[in-house]
């Protein structure tokens, strides 16, 4: 049906495009999709290429194989601290990752088939949308396995389903099925898994029809109200971004430059 196209090679992850759309999957499905430093760094390094690349507008985030999105941490290479790759330093750099989702100025889609866990649930709730596989199970299970996630996890996910649900969620580590995460607000769509990918491009070419600056905008606005002064900044960024392309913008500039004073009174003082 699709033909994606590799980008760039990884151990961990798979990196493929399709016209405007990219394409990111964990590809560890012998454990799950769990993710290590490694995987993670591959995922940050791919978005940021996402990120800098105008001609992509959209961007899914998977896992390998119908069983898993992704198990969360890789529990065999948690050490004290955090999860330990090759070069022998515990990190958490998946809140980078996370950080890094809700900031690039481009919708992210979580497609979700199978297990969503732990970590790896954090990661599709951070993305802008989900499409789920009917088979599709959502589970924290930090206080299972002596992990939480008080971050977007928590505070992020209560402003997302509501805090008795989250409390649930957290306190309870029961699974959820598609259909009951999608009627708790978690997910936007449940499909069945033959059709997931179809359905998550379908969605991916509507979002980009639409103008990429207003989109943009509207992540930004919705961040901004989440994430406080670090959601403001990167609307605040943004604004920035656009003013730069105006001439008045430019006049600002360009006066500097011509060492003379900025002529700023042609400009029209909007309602
Ligand atoms: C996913 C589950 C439910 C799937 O069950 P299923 O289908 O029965 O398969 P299994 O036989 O259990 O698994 C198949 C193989 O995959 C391995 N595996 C699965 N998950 C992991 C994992 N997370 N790490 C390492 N290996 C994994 C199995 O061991 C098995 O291998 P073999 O065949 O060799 O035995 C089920 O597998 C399950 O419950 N998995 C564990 C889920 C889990 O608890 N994940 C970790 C949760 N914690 C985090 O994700 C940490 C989050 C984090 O990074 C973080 C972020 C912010 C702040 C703090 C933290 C923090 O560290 O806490």
């Amino acid at each position: 049906m699709s033909k994606w196209e590799p980008i760039k090679e990884y151990k961990e992850i798979l990196f493929e495009r399709m016209d405007k759309i990219a394409k990111i999957t964990i590809n560890r499905p012998e454990k799950r999709n769990a993710f290590t430093p490694v995987t993670v760094q591959e995922m940050i390094e791919a978005f940021n290429y996402c990120r800098d690349d105008a001609s992509i507008g959209a961007i899914i985030l998977t896992g390998q194989g119908d069983l898993a999105f992704c198990s969360g941490g890789d529990q065999s290479v948690r050490g004290n601290g955090g999860y330990v790759g090759p070069d022998h330093i515990a990190r958490l750099n998946v809140l980078d990752l996370q950080h890094l989702i809700r900031i690039i100025p481009k919708p992210v889609i979580a497609m979700v088939r199978g297990w969503s866990v732990g970590g790896g649930n954090i990661l599709q709730l951070v993305c802008d949308l989900t499409i789920a596989a009917d088979n599709a199970k959502f589970m924290q299970t930090g206080p299972k396995v002596g992990s939480f996630d008080a971050g977007y996890g928590s505070a992020y996910l209560a402003r997302v389903i509501g805090h008795k649900r989250a409390k649930e969620v957290w306190f309870m580590c029961k699974d959820y099925s598609a259909e009951e995460a999608f009627q708790m607000g978690w997910i936007n769509k449940v499909v069945p898994l033959a059709d997931v990918e179809k359905v998550t491009i379908e969605w991916c070419n509507e979002i980009l029809k639409k103008s990429p600056t207003a989109i943009r905008f509207i992540k930004a606005a919705m961040n901004a109200d989440t994430d406080g002064i670090a959601g403001l900044q990167q609307m605040a960024g943004d604004s920035t971004m656009l003013f730069y392309t105006t001439d008045e913008g430019k006049e600002g500039r360009d006066a500097f430059l011509e060492k003379r004073d900025p002529d700023f009174d042609k400009f029209p003082k909007f309602p």
